[in-house]
Parts: C-alpha cells; structure tokens; sequence
C-alpha cells in the first residue's frame, strides 16, 4: 500500500492530539536537531552511502565481512601497582577470555620521572604499573609471548624509554623486532589537548613521533606506529563532532610531520590507528565512528596513496569512563553495555569496555570480569556479529553520519585556514571549545535536564558501597626504589652512560631517537634517565592556563526562570560577602601530583566564576608545597583540590600540612574528584573542611563553600 510522507504527518498529529510531530524535535549537543522520524527522503542525495564493507570509503567498516569473519578484539586497559602484581592480573584476564593486552602506566611513568623522585611520590603505581627500567618490563610480561599477543601500550610522554624498554624486553624473551604486532599511543597532540601527560615542548614531540614512525616501519612491519586518540578528548567535554573533527585534524597533522620528514605515505599510513570513545548518545556514537571513516578516507586523498590500507581507518574504542557515576553503581554494567553496543554497531576493531566501579577506584577482579564478560556475552550470545554494518541503510543513522560529516568537515577546515592543528592548538581555540562544551554540559545536569539515572533523577536515599574497593599501598612505591637501587648498583655503568650520551646526541642531532633508546634501556639506564638525557636538549614543556567564562551560567539562565534564579541567589551570596569583607571570596583550586585530568578543575572554575567567585587555577602538577606556596601568595579564602589519580590520601594531607607549616591555617582546603567514600573520614580527620564526589551540582558544592565561608567571615 502505497503511503505518503503528508499522510504521515497526519496521523502523528492526530495522535498527538493537534502537535506537529516537529514539537518533538530535539536538538543535541551537537546542534544537531533530531526529528522524531527519518525515512527514504532524508537520505536520498547520500549516493556515497551505498557501499560495501572493507571498500573505499569505509564508511560501513574496513573489512569485507566485519566480525563476521572475526570479531573486535577484547582488549582490557590495565595495570595498577608493580609489574608483578599486572602480570598476575593480565594473565589470570587472558584466561578467562580477553584477546589482547592494553598497558595502563602508572602516571610518574607517564610524565618521565622514575619512582625515586620526590615529585611523584604520591603517584607511584596508583593509577597505573610503575616501570622504571626494562627489568620491571620483563616481569610485566613473564610468561606472555610477545611474538602471538598484540600489546597496547597508553604512553605519549615517556614515549620513546617505554617502547624501547618493550621492544628490549622481548628481545631478551627472543622475540624478534619483525614479530612484534601491538599499538603505541604516541599521540602527543591531544596531550596538549587534554590529557596533559606530555614533557617536552610540542616541536621535539612531534619529532618523537616521526622517529617513531620512521624506526618501527623500517623495522616492526606489524606494529601501529600511534593511536591517534579521540578518546580523551571525549572524556574532557566534546560532543562527537568535536571529537571527531579534532581527532582527525590530528591525525592529517601527524601524516604532514611524517612526510616532512621524508617519508613515503605508503610506508607509515596503512599503520595509523585510532582511538575514539563512545559515550551514551547510542546512536551519534554509531554514525560518529562511521563519519571519522568516511572522513579520513577523504582527508587521505590530499595525500596520494597509492595502498588502499593507507586511507583506512582503523580504531580502538573505550566505553566513556566520564559517563559512570559513584551513585548507585551497578547502573554503570547497564550503561557500558550499551556503550559497547555502539562500539559494535559502529564498527570498532577493538574494544575496552569500563568496570562498574570507575568512578570510585581501578577495576578489581570482580568488576573486571563484568566488564569483560560484556563483551564476551555481545560477541558470543547476542548473534550480532553475525552481518557486517548491520545498521548499513538505516535511514536515520545514514543520515547522521552525514551530519557528523558535514559538521566535522566544517571544524577541520577552519583548522586547516589555521595551518592545521599544532597551530591551532596554539592559539587555544580547540581546547576552549572542549571546555565550554564540558561546561554547558555540567549546567545541562545540574539542571536535570540531561538525566543521570541515580544522580540527577530517581536517587537512592541510602548510597552505601557494598563492593571490594581496589587500593595500591604506599609501599609500592618502596619497592620499586629497592629495584631501581639494585639496577643501578648491578650494571655496567660506564656502558649505560656512553649510551645515555648517544641519547643526548640523537636529540641534539638526527639519529632515530627510539634506536638510540633501545641500546639505552638494554643497558639498564632507567626511565628516568633517558627522558633527562633528552630533556638537557629539548627542556620541559610547561603549560599556561586558560578558562573559558559564560558558558555554565548561560546554559543554566537558558532554561528559564527557576534555573536562572539558582545562579542569581548565588551570584547575590558572593556580592554580599563583597558587601561585608570588602573581597569576594578567593578559590584556588589546584591539581597535585602528576594526574593531569583537568575537565573538573575547569569546570569548576569557570563556573564558580560565572557565580561570582575569584578563581585562580594553579598549574598541573604541583607538589603540595607549590600549592600552598600560591595559595599564600594569591591571599585565597579556600584551596579546591582535585584528584582523580588516587593520590589524594598523601596529597591533600601534605597541602594541609604545608599552609599550617607557613602560618597560613585559616585557608580552607576542600577536595573533589575521584575519592572512595571509605577515605572521607581520613581526609576529615586530616583537616579536610569538604569532599565533593562525582555528580556533585556545581551550585551544590558551591552552596556548600559558600557556607563555611559566609560562616567564617560575615559572622
Ligand atoms: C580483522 N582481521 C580480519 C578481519 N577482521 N581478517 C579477515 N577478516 C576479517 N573480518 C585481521 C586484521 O587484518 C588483522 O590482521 C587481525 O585480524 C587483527 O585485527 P585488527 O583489526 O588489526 O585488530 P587489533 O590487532 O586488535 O588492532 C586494532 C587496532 C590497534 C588497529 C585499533 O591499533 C589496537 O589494538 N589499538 C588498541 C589501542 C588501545 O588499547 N588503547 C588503550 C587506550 S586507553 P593483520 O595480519 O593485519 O595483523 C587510554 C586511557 C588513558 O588511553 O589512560 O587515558
Ligand atoms: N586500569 C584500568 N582502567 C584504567 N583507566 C585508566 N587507568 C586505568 C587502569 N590503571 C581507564 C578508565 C579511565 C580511562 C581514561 O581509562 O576507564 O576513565
């Protein structure tokens, strides 16, 4: 029977009693207006849709027949503690079904600092495996053959010491170069982005990259050079078409640099991949990863490959830690479920998929296996990898990938008017766009207006823990100095500072750094040491801080008057403590140690500004003394600490500590972030005056602040 769109129209009308269908339309995030209903007119001028899997231009997958032929890889993100401990972690994984390995560092690893540093001693093995030299890579792999299982490695900063301590390590285990297959992430764009575990300054970064490039084409045919990273950039704030358009304006910059540097598109391209993450929009997280295939084929074309794996995009995908919440937890299984089923439906090659307990620790063994068993239940119980792209037509999801298209075409090409990304992240215009993003966002739930099941709406009355919590102890950190003491009292140390030398002329120089490295750590020099043998050359990149103002305080008055009352009580709260001490009040709100996750920090000052707040943002990474040093110095009311690394039980103490030790006891300190709920008494008892958790409203903790300060000082 033939039907009309007119006459679709009729009925919906008439079943909503007189509203057109249009009164349903919403806009997401993205500005892009969804409309209740899409059909063959919506996709009729979409010709390059109607494709095949594994053909150019990938839309529908990079392979023929999908997981038909094979599944994604599940490879889990892990590590915690020593590289005893992980082995013990990964292999018991391995059995019960992971495919793949993925390595989480320890964030001292990460920022290049061995754990004898006294700048990261609150950091050591807390958010990752502490590995300080190729003796701890070697346990971290005992008994897992590196020639048959593929490794990720999560390292941007202390890049080039870590891949050749791998690449050394399964030398020893007498693994060849030509046989290693596995990702390094190697993305350093995106670090200045938003993950901010970089050390050098961009330009020798970038070099790092090439090298890398250059040395593992020439000499580890199966290895992905880089894993150019969406993912954190999601997390940070940014809606899908901001994470897809950055991400690929990332990975166009990344080819210039590699044929600046003389090579042949077709040696290094068919061996980039990707890595996006997918948040709970289900189906935008589908077209999304649709759209960066399409895209980077074309984006590819620029450049003349002649392979055709040199246009493919190839990804990763992570199920979005940022979407799962402390609040009644066991929510977060449903939520990466059907995290994961985008992933899948999207097309991902491979797959991370979160514990239920993010938001409160690492994963346990228990929450591991959940997060696993996901997969495993998607691949081998639901039947869905049995048709590639199934989605491959639907009406709806043909034409948001086309809007994600045009949408990220339009931001890559105001990048490009740029001189592409490295210029543009200069000048600051992407990561003001990720955080105003993030910013609206807040005000969105803060409001109820996005829902979070057991946060924002239908909150439990009773919000007890009742599961296992993962905690690393302090002597890891002792441990890993009793090693570091060994190796350097065991090895040839005249032959690890010949070698650390040549490292030192690489970077002044044009040899291949990660060549250089490799004769380095096999000589035992540690992490430590090859990173300071190149920062004598390159130095250590130090951040500025930026804020964006408006954006949390404009999407809140948005949403009519009783919303926009809420900032405007507060906003008269801060102006009458104006009225009475003649300041406003003065937040510092700061990040210690070496956990770089910004989002919060950011969006806490920037919107406790719009409330009428004076905020000062410290720089990352700063030891308590530096903290309480600016604290002091700028003469704030309170100190805001934020720590999603889990260094907050020796970090926030010391802060306090340090402002008692300079007289400066009347500033408050109060924490957010990531803070298992079990260690609130210990950070109260230490002088802690507050602890804002995950999902605390903006307006909330600053009702709160706002309290103790009005009690202090308007009394
Ligand atoms: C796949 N294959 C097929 C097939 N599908 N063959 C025939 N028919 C099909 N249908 C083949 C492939 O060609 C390949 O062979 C092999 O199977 C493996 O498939 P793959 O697609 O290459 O998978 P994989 O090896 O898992 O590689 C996926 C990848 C890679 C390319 C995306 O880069 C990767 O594993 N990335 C993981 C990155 C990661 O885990 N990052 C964690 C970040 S966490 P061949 O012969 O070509 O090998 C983080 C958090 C933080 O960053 O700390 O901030
Ligand atoms: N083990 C497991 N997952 C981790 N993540 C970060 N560190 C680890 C780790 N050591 C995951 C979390 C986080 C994301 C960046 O990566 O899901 O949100």
């Amino acid at each position: 029977m033939a039907t009309s769109y007119d006459q679709w129209i009729e009925l919906a009308t008439k079943q909503m009693k007189g509203k057109g269908p249009e009164s349903l339309n919403w806009k997401s995030p993205e500005g892009i207006t969804i409309k209740p209903m899409y059909h063959a007119e919506d996709t009729k001028d979409l010709e390059s849709f109607s494709m095949f899997p594994g053909m150019a231009p990938y839309t529908r997958g990079p392979m023929a027949t999908m997981y038909a032929g094979r599944p994604w890889t599940i490879r889990q993100y892990a590590g915690f503690s020593t590289a005893k401990a992980s082995n013990e972690f990964y292999r018991k994984n391995l059995a019960a079904g992971q495919k793949g390995l993925s390595v989480a560092f320890s964030l001292s690893t990460h920022r290049g600092y061995d754990s004898d540093n006294p700048r990261v001693s609150g950091d050591i093995g807390k958010a990752g495996v502490a590995i300080d030299s190729i003796e701890d890579m070697k346990i971290l792999f005992d008994g897992i053959p590196l020639d048959q299982m593929s490794v990720s490695m999560t390292m941007n900063g202390a890049v080039i010491p870590i891949l050749a301590m791998w690449i050394g390590a399964a030398e020893e285990q007498g693994v060849k170069q030509e046989e290693l297959n596995g990702t390094i992430q190697n993305d350093i764009l995106k670090e200045y982005l938003t993950r901010n575990t970089y050390i050098y300054p961009p330009e020798p970064s970038m070099r790092i990259v090439s090298d890398i490039m250059a040395y593992s084409s020439k000499n580890m045919p199966r290895y992905n050079t880089i894993s150019i990273s969406g993912y954190h950039i999601m997390e940070a704030g940014a809606d899908s078409v901001l994470q897809c358009a950055f991400t690929l304006a990332d990975g166009v910059e990344y080819v210039r640099a590699a044929l600046a540097s003389g090579m042949d598109v077709d040696t290094f391209a068919p061996r980039l991949s990707f890595f996006f993450g997918v948040g709970m929009n289900f189906f935008m997280e589908i077209a999304m990863l649709r759209a960066a295939r399409f895209l980077w084929y074309k984006l590819m074309q620029q450049f003349n490959p002649k392979k055709p794996q040199s246009s493919m995009l190839r990804t990763h995908v992570q199920t979005s830690g940022w979407s799962l919440t402390e609040q009644d937890p066991y929510n977060n299984i449903i939520r990466t479920t059907i995290e994961a089923m985008s992933a899948a439906l999207g097309g991902t090659q491979s797959l991370h998929t979160n514990s239920f307990d993010e938001a409160v620790c690492l994963p346990t063994e228990f929450s591991a296996r959940i997060a696993r068993n996901t997969q495993i239940i998607i691949q081998e119980e639901s039947q869905i990898c049995r048709v590639a792209d199934p989605l491959g037509g639907s009406y709806y999801v043909e034409w948001l990938t086309n809007q994600i298209v045009e949408g990220a075409e339009k931001i890559i090409n105001e990048i490009e008017e740029m001189g592409g990304m490295a210029k543009a992240i200069a000048t600051g215009m992407p990561k003001m766009r990720i955080e105003e993003s993030a910013a609206r966002r807040q005000a969105r739930i803060d409001q109820g207006k996005d829902v979070i099941v057991g946060v924002n709406k239908y909150r439990l009355k009773d919000e007890k823990l009742d599961f296992e919590i993962l905690e690393v102890p302090d002597s890891v950190r002792l441990e890993q100095i009793d090693r570091i003491n060994h190796i350097k009292k065991t090895r040839d140390n005249a032959k690890t500072q010949a070698c650390l030398e040549a490292v030192t002329k690489a970077a002044a120089g044009k040899d291949n750094l990660l060549e250089a490295a490799i004769a380095a750590a096999k000589a035992r020099a540690t992490v430590g040491e090859i990173s300071d043998a190149m920062e004598k050359v390159f130095g250590r990149f130090v951040a500025t801080t930026q804020c964006v103002s408006g954006a949390y305080s404009s999407e809140y008055s948005e949403a009519g008057s009783d919303s926009a009352q809420v900032i405007d009580t507060m906003r008269k709260r801060t102006d009458d403590f104006m009225a009475k001490t003649g300041r406003r009040p003065r937040i510092l709100v700061t990040k210690m140690g070496q956990d770089g996750h910004d989002r919060g920090i950011k969006v806490v000052a920037s919107s406790y500004a719009d409330l009428g707040f004076d905020v000062d943002i410290s720089p990352m990474f700063q030891t308590p003394e530096e903290a309480a040093k600016m604290a002091i110095e700028n003469d704030v009311h309170i100190v805001g600490a934020s720590s999603l690394a889990a260094g907050h039980k020796t970090l926030v103490p010391e802060l306090i500590g340090e402002l008692k030790k300079n007289g400066a006891e009347e500033i408050m300190v109060v924490a957010g972030g990531v803070i298992p709920p079990s260690d609130y008494q210990f950070l109260y008892d230490a002088g802690c005056k507050g602890i804002y958790g995950p999902g605390t409203p903006i307006t909330e903790s600053a009702g709160k602040v706002m309290d103790m300060l009005e009690e202090k000082y308007c009394k």
